[in-house]
């Protein structure tokens, strides 16, 4: 389904239609997509050789959806993201050593090490963050638009979200809000065909969840989101629209997962034969190729650009492996607020509360 939009994209980026025609835009999406590629195949290496603990999630085969949406986002715009969210971090310019760093428990990574693949937020470059609660990034976008909106600053958020985001509550409630009160976010759902082994076909009885949207007012486009031109053009159109107080918009940007839901996955539900179906729908390749035959860029280059992504890659796995462990003594430094209570002082709750708040405010200079 296509709902029509504002028409011509208006994106003060390069936009849409300059990944076909600019070089330079053209290879700045491929390489992002291959810098998306090769971290995810680099974390799947340095796991599968128990330098990385906990789980993660791949989105290898999926790397046109953040590639082309973030193509249209201005400085200050902000993302939210989900369990599987290394590719929204890189394509919306998140540094690959601290990411790798975070991946690696390591004091210099994001999150110092606490987070790990599944929270990274990087605020300086309007990444609230990545979750592992599924949908729990779907109200936060629309907090964020809702602060836009009264704050006048002009800011989009741009929500990303899998197809089994779209069966939770805080998905519904936040798309109500966001409509009712007409916020400039546009949510963007991967649908990669699957909520862990749950088939969207199954858990949907619906052609495409574009459709979805009409019961909210807003418009709603299902594109190929192995397509990164396609992914730009409609995310574009949903972003100037957002930005020009027009409202929310939903993008159901159809893609794929090449690996199982996690580490964990043993991949029971699906087929060899349609995994290697989609891997013919390889979205960097076909993009590649497109560029190739459209003569915007030539082999050389499009070689040289995968090959800087390689050390890009590299030298982030350096960075990541190269970093201190944190201080076991400092893990719940960011658990619990500073207390203005000293624990150790016998005098009663309060006395002792107000002697803190006062040494506290003397330290501040109050
Ligand atoms: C609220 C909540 N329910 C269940 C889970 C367990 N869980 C983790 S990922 C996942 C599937 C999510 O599917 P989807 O939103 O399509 O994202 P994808 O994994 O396909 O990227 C589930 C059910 C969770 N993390 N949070």
């Amino acid at each position: 389904m296509s709902t029509p939009t504002t028409g011509e994209s208006t994106a003060a980026g390069p936009g849409p239609d300059a990944l076909l025609s600019d070089p330079g835009t053209a290879g700045e999406a491929l390489a992002t997509m291959w810098r998306i590629r090769l971290f995810e195949e680099a974390v799947e290496d340095l796991y599968g050789r128990g330098m990385m603990h906990g789980t993660m999630h791949l989105s290898i085969g999926m790397e046109a959806v953040p590639t082309g949406t973030c193509l249209n986002l201005e400085e200050g715009d902000q993302i939210t993201s989900t369990h599987r969210g290394h590719g929204h971090c890189i394509a919306r310019g998140a540094d690959l050593g601290r990411m790798m760093a975070e991946l690696l428990a390591k004091d210099n990574g994001y999150c110092r090490g606490r987070g790990g693949s599944m929270h990274i937020a990087d605020v300086a470059t309007g990444n609230l963050g990545a979750n592992g609660i599924v949908a729990g990034g779907v109200p936060i976008a629309a907090g964020a638009g809702l602060t836009n909106q009264l704050t006048g600053n002009g800011r989009v958020a741009v929500c990303f979200h899998g197809d089994g985001a779209v069966g939770e509550g805080a998905w519904h409630e936040a798309l109500t809000l966001a409509s009712m009160w007409n916020l400039p976010v546009v949510f963007v759902c991967e649908n990669n065909q699957y909520g862990m082994s749950m088939s969207s076909h199954k858990a949907f009885k619906v052609e495409n969840l574009a459709v979805k949207a009409i019961g909210y007012g807003i418009p709603g486009e299902s594109v190929d989101g192995n397509d990164v031109h396609a992914v730009a053009d409609a995310t574009g159109r949903a972003i100037d629209r957002a930005r020009a107080g027009e409202g929310p918009s939903f993008v159901e940007a159809v893609t794929y997962r090449w690996r199982g839901h996690s580490k964990s996955d043993k991949n029971r539900y699906r087929s060899k034969e349609e995994i290697a179906e989609w891997k013919e729908k390889d979205p960097i390749a076909a993009f590649a190729h497109h560029l190739l035959e459209a003569g915007i860029l030539d082999q050389d280059q499009l070689d040289a650009l995968q090959a800087d992504a390689r050390t890009a890659i590299r030298e982030a796995v350096v960075f990541g492996t190269q970093g201190e462990d944190p201080d076991p003594a400092a893990l719940l430094d960011a658990v619990y607020a500073p207390s203005a209570v000293d624990a150790t002082d016998t005098r009663d709750a309060e006395t002792a509360l107000t002697a803190g708040a006062t040494t506290d405010d003397a330290e501040a200079g109050r």
